[in-house]
C-alpha cells in the first residue's frame, strides 16, 4: 500500500535570541530557550510517500537524489513517525527549496519542519502543533520554531516531552529583514560541532546562559510593545554574544568573512543616519538586517552602493506550517 501526503510548506526562521548549545545531543534538548521570527522569503515544500515497494529511504531535494549523510536527519523523523504510526514501509521524500538566490541559504529549519509535517500526514498521524514542533526538533533544533508564523519561542524544557516551541506574536507590525548574502567559500564549522565546542570549552558559557535569560524577558516585552529599536538591540546583542562564544572556544573559530565585517560596519553607519537597523548572524558569514519593513526599499538603495543586487534579499514575517491543497 502507498501512503502519500499532500505537499507541506514550512518557512525558515531566524533567531533573535540564539540557540547555541545542547543539553542532550540525541534528543536535541537545548541549553537555553530561543526566540525567532519566521520569514516569508525562504521556504521548503515537502511530500512524503511510504511505499512497500521501496527497499530503502530516499530523499530528493529539487529533483536530485541526496546521499546518506543528507538523509540522516530526515531518517530520525521518519523513524519516529513509523514507530508512532506502527508502519514499516520505507519512504520517498521529495523536497523543493524556495530560495531566491543560489547562495546556499537552504535551511534545515524549514526543511525539517516541512518533513515533520509531511511524514506525519502521510502516516495518518493527526499531530497537534505542539507535537509537530517536538517532532521537527528531533531533526534539527531550529526546525521546532518553524511550525509557527511570526515570533516563536522554543522552550527548552527538560525532556523530550516538554521541549517544543510556542507562538509568541504574529508580527503583524512594521518589522522586516534584509539578508546580505556573503559566501566566502570557506568550509564552516557545523552548528553541531560549534555548539559542542563552546559548551565544552568557552569560559564564558555560564555568562551566556544567565544573560540570555534576561535577554529573553526583555525581548518578549519589546515585541509586545512593537518596539523595533529594543527588539533590534537585544537581537544584535544576542547574536554578538553567540559569536563571542565562538571566539572564546578552544580551539577558537568564527563565521565572519571580510564582507561580513563590511556589512556590519554599514549597519552602524545606517544607524548613525537615523535608521533603526540592527544585525544578526548565524552559523555562516551572511549578515541579516533587522529593520522596519516600511523602510526596506530605502535601505536597499543604500546597500546597493556596496553590494550586488543578487546578494540582497528582503523578507517580511512569514506564516506557520501549512498543507498545500491541490
Ligand atoms: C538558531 N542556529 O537559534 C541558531 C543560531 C544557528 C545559529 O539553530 O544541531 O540546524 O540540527 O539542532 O538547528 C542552527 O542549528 O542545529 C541553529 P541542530 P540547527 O537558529
Amino acid at each position: 500500500m502507498i501512503k502519500q501526503s499532500k505537499w507541506v510548506r514550512a518557512h525558515t526562521n531566524i533567531a533573535f535570541i540564539k540557540y547555541w548549545g545542547k543539553e542532550d545531543e540525541t534528543l536535541i534538548l537545548p541549553k537555553n530557550n530561543s526566540l525567532s521570527l519566521t520569514l516569508d522569503a525562504f521556504y521548503t515544500d515537502t511530500q512524503v510517500c511510504f511505499d512497500k515497494k521501496l527497499n530503502k529511504d530516499i530523499l530528493f531535494i529539487d529533483g536530485e537524489e541526496q546521499d546518506k549523510k543528507a538523509l540522516k536527519k530526515a531518517q530520525v523523523i521518519l523513524d519516529l513517525v513509523r514507530k508512532e504510526a506502527g508502519i514499516h514501509e520505507f519512504a520517498r521524500i521529495d523536497s523543493k527549496n524556495h530560495v531566491p538566490t543560489a547562495a546556499g541559504l537552504a535551511s534545515s529549519a524549514s526543511g525539517l519542519a516541512a518533513l515533520a509535517g509531511a511524514a506525519s500526514l502521510a502516516a495518518g498521524l493527526n499531530l497537534t502543533k505542539e507535537e509537530l514542533s517536538r517532532l521537527a526538533r528531533r531533526g534539527s533544533g531550529s526546525a521546532s520554531r518553524s511550525i509557527y508564523g511570526g515570533f516563536a519561542e522554543w522552550q527548552k524544557g527538560s525532556s523530550d516531552i516538554d521541549s517544543f516551541a510556542i507562538p509568541i506574536d504574529e508580527a503583524d507590525w512594521d518589522i522586516g529583514m534584509i539578508f546580505i548574502i556573503v559566501d566566502d567559500g570557506r568550509k564552516e564549522v557545523s552548528s553541531t560541532e560549534g555548539m559542542r565546542r563552546v559548551v565544552e570549552t568557552s569560559p564564558y558559557y555560564d555568562g551566556w546562559i544567565s544573560s540570555t535569560k534576561e535577554d529573553l524577558i526583555d525581548m518578549k516585552s519589546a515585541i509586545k510593545m512593537q518596539d523595533i529599536v529594543k527588539v533590534g538591540e537585544i537581537a544584535e546583542r544576542s547574536a554578538l554574544k553567540m559569536h563571542a562564544l565562538n571566539l572564546s572556544a578552544n580551539p577558537p573559530f568564527n563565521y565572519w568573512s571580510p564582507e561580513s565585517i563590511e556589512a556590519m560596519r554599514m549597519v552602524s553607519e545606517l544607524r548613525k543616519q537615523g535608521y533603526p537597523v540592527y544585525l544578526t548572524m548565524d552559523a555562516g558569514p551572511n549578515v541579516k538586517l533587522i529593520c522596519k519593513a516600511s523602510q526596506m526599499e530605502e535601505l536597499m538603495e543604500k546597500l546597493l552602493q556596496t553590494f550586488h543586487k543578487e546578494q540582497l534579499v528582503m523578507a517580511k514575517p512569514g506564516p506557520g506550517i501549512q498543507i498545500l491543497e491541490d
